[in-house]
């Protein structure tokens, strides 16, 4: 049997180009590929010349003009890179893109990679920057790779019943919610379980992206949605390639917590891939008492003062300090595990940073933890009672 070799960037050159096509919806295949290729011929014949001039590695693109839909170059005097500028179209969301192999200390050839900018109005900025500031996957980010991840975001609007990600499919795109609700749902023994929701805001469909998977769940719009998507190929290269950065910061912290003492190195890895960070000014209030819950906290430094509101008499509110948490420890777990409004207030004591995990992760990746966290929330009752006496509602 004779064996064929691929060559080497074949894959990558043909599934750019297919990326291209159902992006841009070209009406002459041909001339659209003659176009494509003689730009990435052009672009790595000007990246060359650049790279003799210097060291320093330079990333590659295509320019498309969005009027006319005619290449045309962008200067960034700066960076000395192209851009892609690129309207949105139905296909953005559903493009199969390849699959890369999970590796996040691989640094690839930039030369390869695209740089996508989707232009957006003043207003569909605002929005889309009011949709990522809690996203704790853009916390760790740079402030140049965050602007580039929203150079690369485009706008999806989703119906009732829609399916936005099916469960086993390929990754094309990871989300983030700028409104409506949806439901997550995994096959469990043959049948499709509701295992949580999103309402109004998060993010989904990093797992497949990260880690080179199948999706692991289906996601459903329950109403009327506006989601905001980045492609895979821009997704791996601000997101993934940021994660390696993310271990190595990490890796010695998250191995001194005491909570997640348990775990393999893996897993705890993962947690770190999907972790914020946050800072928190002096007196800055983290959580507040009776507020629903969607994430948890592990102190990196700094402390935080954990203060419970007693119904006092004569309906008077009184803030009483039962706790404190420094480098190391955890809180917040309470509201997740039990499904109830939030136990206390938390304040920062001086400026304090903590690694944040949303519910989602919490409930996927801190479940052998789960023993752990159950015995000590079992004390708290018995620290309230000890520290306030039973009147306390
Ligand atoms: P993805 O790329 O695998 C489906 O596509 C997305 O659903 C996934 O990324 C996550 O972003 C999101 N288990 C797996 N994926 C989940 C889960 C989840 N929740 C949300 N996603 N679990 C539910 C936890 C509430 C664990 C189920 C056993
Ligand atoms: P949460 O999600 O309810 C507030 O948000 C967090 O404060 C809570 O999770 C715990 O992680 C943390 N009672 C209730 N919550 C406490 C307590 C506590 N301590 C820390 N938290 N007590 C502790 C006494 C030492 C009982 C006080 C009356």
């Amino acid at each position: 049997m004779s064996s064929v070799e691929i060559p080497a960037g074949l894959k990558e050159l043909l599934q750019g180009y297919t990326v291209e096509v159902l992006r841009r919806e070209p009406p002459d295949l041909v001339e659209f590929a003659v176009q494509h290729f003689t730009r990435i011929l052009e672009g790595q014949k000007k990246n060359r010349g650049a790279k003799k001039r210097s060291t320093r590695p330079a990333r590659k693109g295509v320019t498309f003009d969005t009027v006319s839909n005619k290449p045309s170059k962008v200067d960034d005097d700066e960076e000395e890179e192209d851009t892609i500028k690129s309207t949105t179209s139905k296909y953005n969301r559903r493009v199969s893109v390849c699959a890369e192999a999970y590796n996040p200390d691989d640094d690839e050839d930039d030369d390869a990679e695209l740089r996508i900018v989707y232009p957006k109005t003043d207003v569909q900025r605002r929005r889309l920057q009011d949709a990522c500031r809690d996203i704790l996957l853009f916390k760790t980010l740079e402030q140049e790779q965050f602007s580039e991840v929203l150079d690369g975001m485009f706008e999806v609007l989703v119906k009732p019943q829609e399916h936005i990600i099916d469960q086993g499919a390929d990754g094309d795109n990871f989300y983030v919610i700028e409104k409506g609700v949806y439901d997550i749902l995994v096959q469990k023994g043959g049948v499709s379980v509701c295992v949580g929701k999103y309402d109004n805001k998060g993010s989904f469909g990093e797992l497949a992206l990260m880690y080179n998977t199948p999706r692991a769940a289906t996601i459903i719009a329950t109403q009327e949605g506006a989601l905001w998507g980045l492609d895979r190929a821009t997704f791996h290269r601000l997101i993934v390639r940021n994660n390696a950065k993310k271990r190595r910061t990490y890796e010695a912290f998250i191995e001194c917590v005491p909570l997640l003492k348990s775990l393999e190195l893996s897993e705890r890895m993962k947690i770190v891939d999907v972790v914020g960070a946050r800072v928190f000014k002096d007196g800055e209030r983290l959580i507040t008492q009776g507020e629903e819950a969607d994430c948890f906290y592990v102190v990196e430094s700094g402390e935080v003062k954990i203060m419970i509101t007693s119904q006092a008499k004569a309906g008077q509110q009184d803030e009483v300090e039962v706790a404190r948490c420094s480098r190391g420890q955890y809180f917040g777990e309470l509201a997740l595990v039990t499904n109830k409004p939030r136990a206390a207030s938390v304040y920062a004591v001086g400026e304090t940073k903590c690694l944040v995990i949303d519910i989602q992760a919490f409930e996927r990746l801190l479940g052998p933890c789960m023993d752990i966290m159950k015995r000590n929330i079992s004390q708290y009752e018995e620290q309230r009672v000890a520290l306030m006496g039973s009147s306390v509602d």
